[in-house]
């Protein structure tokens, strides 16, 4: 009786066995190559979304090739348990962060093991677990102590009906999500790390990252944006005051014909003191919730000061202006315009008719029209007194060390990042631990009094964070002076959990410090799969906190993520999945349909990883029925297993190799041939055309006859171990289980992987001779199993024999076997 393809018994079957041999639980081995592979950890929000499910079958195929590779492989696996969307759920289904978190990964826990990923779940970690975070809570302590961390006035959202801080996810049209307030701007003290520390490493350590999409090192880079420029006093007309600006073109400095402040800047709020006007339009630009994103789209609006400056080089006197579009939080709050070469100066010079200077020639655009554009490219200075005809690079200097030698100028290196503010006004997050005292100030938990832990059984409303109205979390005493104190009633950024756990896996069980030398042995991470949405900020804080566990002697390498690979996003009908647009495939039915392995192969099978995938539901048809083909076809050669058993006893039908049929060589050719590429393709990553190789292996075994020659019986053993070794990271369960049945060994998870032979994959070539009209012309070497028609064509198509068949009819080609062609060609 033929057994049909039952997947979820499979499926069960293999995972049982897994589980019973622990197979993926892992120890430090130092005599194999280490191999640590890693997938975004989830936010467990409820279910498994296809996204999750591309992503973790991405890494799991990776993981399952390693392990096969001969490598000692660790996958492991963890929740981004703390954050919002977990205070939110919770207000929605009247229950709690803590209840809902702890309920959605058993869930998706549980989809996971159905999904066979090869995790090692003695290391699992939820980051809401005090046993994981009062490492991020020592860390924050010790880099305070080494003065990494400061307090600083920040601007929140404030709600004034719930009386809260609202993050800005809950800031929907300018109004509070649930109250519906018009939400308001507060300045109140935040913590900050200070990765600005870091910045030219975080920079530098970018040319490191080879095996990183240039993508993602380019959004890196100009996150970080450094740049090279001048800080230039502009004294003002009436008094003794200096109005400082950064600007990276000193050679434009001629074209300065205004000067703008940020709505911010301490000389505005002073010249708007008698100036009612002035008051209304400061208050007007603190309304609106300024990125730096809005500020290259948004309507450009100002008003003059009234006050004035005067050039330092030319000593003209230039009006000083607000302007909505400078921010306070880069540079030093002001920027010298210069309309004729940067665009947003000139937009805004057009709408107030401020003048337009050019003051650069670009050979490249002789006759630009300064009443369009902004000409914004370098050159060559004019209208710029002793400084005309200089380049950039010679005006920079010059102009810079002008002013340097009059102490009106500084070079100075800027950076476009700004420290990392890591508290956030929230219940469901990692406490920060600190201690206010109204004597001593801000005063760190004590070490020994780690960690802070987050009470979870307070009664949530979802307005406020409870920790700020219970006196049993906050009261405290100093720890220095032991007087009555407050505890810091905010909490981390959950970017702080996901910028160190990594490390964590490889000590997990240590329950004395946060890291031991085994992080030493499984960082960096080998290959971390994700998102593309993390390029800049998640992979920027946790390559910081690499860099500071490495100076704290934690770790003894440079950057966390050897390699990098972002997927594509998972789409139907070219659309992005959204409940709401209602194109939502659920995970859990299509494992219930077809199976995980299915499920796996469709998403490997239907694109390449980092290309968008576009949901088929008949690529998933089709992804099953070759599973069942496989299936049905091994089922029909149970002969196999007797066959392995031979091979085991060296006892196989012996096989005359002289005389074997050139059928059975061409088709062990044509194997060896896939299984090279197969190696090609698992090393490029592109799994999906390993898939098409083992379709093709399927087609091309169940051509022979094992019953008509042993080496027909021989090449389908060989090509069915071969595919099975191919197709196992990818569906690893059913792979599992026929190998098993027929056996071909132990486990397939343990390899080995097939090696290709050479020896098969040689053509027997032979040597031809070219003739044209009986003269010697050329020699051709071909496959010795090419039929006439090959030769024919591959002899009319030789270059040196082109001249001799130009502009003549070829009357016939004689072939003689394995010795010459001759091409008998007349005149036309
Ligand atoms: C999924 C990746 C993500 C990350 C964990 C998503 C790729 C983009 C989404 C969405 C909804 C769908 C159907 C498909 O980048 N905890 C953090 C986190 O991102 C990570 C840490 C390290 C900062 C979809 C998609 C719907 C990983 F839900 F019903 F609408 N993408 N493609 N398709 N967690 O849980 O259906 O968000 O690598 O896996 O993602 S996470």
């Amino acid at each position: 009786m033929e057994q049909p393809y039952l997947p979820q018994e499979v499926e069960q079957e293999a995972q049982q066995f897994w589980d019973y041999h622990q197979s993926f639980t892992v120890k430090e081995n130092l005599s194999k190559e280490k191999f640590f592979c890693l997938a975004m950890m989830p936010y467990p929000s409820g279910q498994l979304h296809m996204g999750h499910v591309r992503n973790y079958t991405i890494a799991d195929v990776i993981a399952r090739y390693n392990r096969m590779l001969g490598k000692n492989v660790m996958q492991p696996m963890a929740w981004d348990a703390f954050g919002l969307p977990a205070e939110n759920a919770a207000i929605k289904h009247k229950s709690h962060p803590a209840a809902w978190t702890y309920n959605n990964i058993k869930q998706m826990r549980k989809q996971f093991q159905r999904l066979g990923f090869a995790y090692d779940w003695s290391r699992e970690i939820a980051t809401c677990k005090p046993e994981y975070y009062r490492w991020e809570q020592q860390l924050f302590v010790k880099l305070f102590k080494k003065g990494l961390v400061y307090r600083k006035l920040s601007t929140v959202n404030w709600d004034p009906v719930d009386q809260t801080v609202l993050a800005n996810e809950q800031v929907v049209d300018g109004k509070g999500w649930r109250s519906g307030a018009v939400v308001e701007r507060r300045d109140i003290p935040q913590w900050f790390l200070k990765i600005t520390a870091y910045a030219d490493e975080l920079l530098d350590d970018i040319k490191k990252l080879d095996h990183w999409p240039e993508q993602v090192k380019t959004m890196q880079s100009n996150w970080i944006g450094r740049s090279e420029g001048v800080t230039l006093q502009f004294p003002f007309e009436d008094s003794e005051d200096i109005l400082e600006t950064f600007t990276t073109r000193p050679d434009t400095l001629y074209g300065v014909t205004y000067l703008a402040l940020s709505a911010g800047h301490p000389l505005v709020k002073a010249a708007a003191k008698d100036n009612p006007d002035l008051q209304a339009f400061i208050k007007e630009c603190s309304f609106i919730q300024v990125s730096e994103a809005t500020v290259a789209t948004m309507e450009k609006k100002g008003m003059d000061t009234g006050l004035r400056v005067i050039h330092p080089l030319s000593k003209k006197s230039l009006p000083l202006w607000v302007a909505n579009f400078v921010l306070m939080d880069y540079g030093t709050g002001a920027v010298m315009s210069v309309p004729a070469h940067d665009q947003r100066d000139f937009e805004f010079a057009q709408k107030y008719d401020l003048p337009i200077q050019p003051v650069i020639k670009d050979p490249q655009h002789p006759n630009w029209d300064y009443t369009e554009s902004a000409m914004t490219s370098k050159g060559t200075l004019i209208n710029s007194n002793d400084y005309e005809g200089m380049d950039f690079d010679r005006a920079f200097d010059a102009i810079t060390n002008h002013l340097e030698a009059r102490q009106q100028g500084k070079r100075e290196v800027h950076f476009r990042l700004r420290d990392w503010g890591v508290s956030r006004q929230r219940y469901w997050g990692a406490p920060i631990p600190m201690i206010h005292c109204s004597e001593c100030g801000p005063v760190p938990v004590p070490e020994n009094q780690l960690p802070v832990v987050l009470p979870e059984d307070l009664p949530y409303d979802g307005a406020n964070s409870p920790l700020k109205t219970t006196p049993e979390f906050y009261q405290t005493a100093c720890p220095d002076c032991g007087q009555r104190a407050e505890r810091e009633t905010d909490t981390f950024d959950t970017f702080m959990e996901s910028a160190w756990y990594y490390t964590r896996f490889a000590c997990r069980n240590q329950t004395d410090a946060m890291l031991d030398d085994r992080a030493k042995y499984w960082t960096p991470v080998d290959h971390y799969i994700g998102g593309v949405e993390h390029a800049i900020l998640h992979l920027l804080y946790a390559r910081f906190i690499h860099k500071v566990l490495r100076d704290e002697g934690l770790l003894n390498s440079d950057e966390p993520f050897l390699r990098l690979l972002t997927q594509g996003m998972v789409l139907k009908d070219g659309a992005k999945m959204s409940k709401s647009k209602g194109n939502v495939v659920d995970p859990n039915t299509l494992i219930d349909q077809y199976g995980a392995d299915t499920v796996r192969l469709f998403t490997i099978f239907a694109a390449p990883p980092e290309q968008s995938l576009e949901w088929s539901d008949s690529g998933v048809e089709g992804s099953h029925r070759f599973l069942r083909r496989l299936w049905t076809c091994a089922q029909e050669n149970t002969w196999m297993k007797s066959y392995s058993q031979l091979l085991k006893d060296k006892q196989a039908p012996k096989i005359d190799w002289a005389s074997v049929p050139q059928e059975y060589q061409k088709s062990r050719r044509e194997l060896h041939l896939i299984l090279q590429q197969a190696h090609s393709d698992y090393d490029r990553l592109q799994f999906n055309t390993v898939v098409s190789g083992c379709m093709k292996i399927l087609n091309l075994t169940s051509k022979l006859n094992p019953k008509d020659e042993p080496c027909y019986q021989h090449l389908l053993h060989e090509g069915f171990s071969i595919l099975l070794r191919l197709l196992a990271p990818i569906a690893p369960h059913i792979t599992h289980a026929l190998w098993r049945q027929f056996e071909f060994g132990e486990a397939i998870i343990d390899g080995p992987w097939p090696k290709t032979n050479s020896e098969a994959m040689r053509t027997s070539e032979m040597e031809l001779i070219l003739q044209v009209n009986g003269k010697l012309r050329d020699k051709i070497s071909i496959d010795a199993d090419s039929d006439n028609e090959c030769i024919e064509k591959q002899a009319l198509a030789q270059e040196r024999i082109q001249p001799y068949i130009e502009n003549k009819v070829i009357k016939k080609v004689i072939i003689v076997p394995k010795r010459l062609v001759n091409i008998v060609v007349g005149d036309k």
